[in-house]
């Protein structure tokens, strides 16, 4: 009985692990990326991966969980379009013992028993690092400074997060002011028709486009150009991602400062289903490490950009 018992451990252990990974979307250039960085890392790690894209519905990506736990993969992992209403899915992940990991965005449920671990960056820390680009970069200037506000898709963690991260910021000095804000939901074409209605109704009473990302924000220079106006010159344009066309938009003088967040989360994902197959303890969060970038190093830097 105890050879028999070792060799079915062996053979479990051997066993390949299955992997169900459910994506927001393809909204971006980050998200791209992303998935990119899913798809080359399971592979490499000797995971078989199933892969659904959500098409930036949450309600696809329940279908997707409820499909994965039919299925009985070994783990689930997701990106959650947005952070409320997890707890039903969740729960019969729970139940059915396939253990949860988030990537890239949180969640906000009571029982954190739900998921093990969320890989990814902290939204709050980058909306800080966008305000107090704007609070150096004004620091001399008695304002007022007015900022309209491209959001990402609403109640997702990376939009909420980098708009408390720039009011907690701004907060501070009164000369600044949010005086619009509207969803672009993270894509070029959402940013574009958002920023046109901003051109033309605060048309010279704008400083700044804080932009979720880089696809809103090239959208918002599109329209701005169409409006006449100068983007990175006439009105100062912040953003995140730090994507190639992040990059190129500061080469060319259109985007002030891009916050980075890292797509590339593939590699750590394996490493934490592996581990969690493997029984090990997880930490309940993993960061990724992140930085931001100024246009006049922009095209030093650009080169090695890998996403
Ligand atoms: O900033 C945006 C994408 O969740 C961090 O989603 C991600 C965000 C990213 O669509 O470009």
């Amino acid at each position: 009985a105890v050879v028999a018992c070792a060799s079915f451990g062996a053979h479990a252990a051997d066993k390949q692990i299955t992997l169900g990974f459910s994506q927001v979307g393809a909204e971006s250039a980050w998200r791209t990326a992303n998935t990119e960085s899913v798809k080359s890392a399971a592979p490499a790690a000797g995971i078989n991966l199933k892969f659904a894209d959500a098409q930036q519905k949450q309600e696809n990506q329940i279908k997707a969980i409820r499909s994965y736990i039919a299925q009985k993969v070994d783990v689930i992992a997701f990106s959650p379009v947005v952070e409320s209403g997890w707890e039903p899915v969740l729960q019969e992940a729970k139940a059915a013992k396939i253990p949860v990991i988030l990537t890239d965005r949180n969640i906000d449920v009571k029982d954190t028993s739900l998921y093990v671990t969320m890989i990814g960056s902290d939204f709050l820390e980058e909306g800080r690092r966008g305000g107090r680009w704007l609070e150096e970069h004004y620091k001399d200037n008695p304002g007022p400074i007015n900022i309209v506000e491209l959001q990402g898709t609403v109640g997702s963690a990376p939009a909420n997060d980098r708009h408390a991260g720039l009011v907690e910021i701004i907060q501070k000095d009164p000369k600044f002011k949010i005086i619009a804000s509207q969803s672009g939901d993270f894509t070029l074409a959402g940013g574009k028709q958002v920023m046109e209605a901003f051109a033309k109704t605060y048309a010279g009473k704008y400083n700044v486009v804080y932009a979720h990302n880089d696809d809103m924000a090239l959208g918002a220079i599109q329209a701005m150009e169409e409006a006449g106006v100068h983007p990175g010159k006439d009105v100062q344009v912040v953003s995140f991602d730090a994507t190639h066309g992040g990059f190129q938009a500061m080469v060319d003088g259109k985007i002030n400062v891009d916050v980075e967040c890292s797509p590339l989360l593939g590699p750590q994902l394996m490493q934490a289903v592996k581990d969690v197959v493997a029984g090990k303890e997880l930490p309940r969060r993993i960061k990724t490490e992140e930085t931001v970038f100024v246009q006049a190093d922009a095209a030093k830097i650009m080169p090695t950009r890998k996403y």
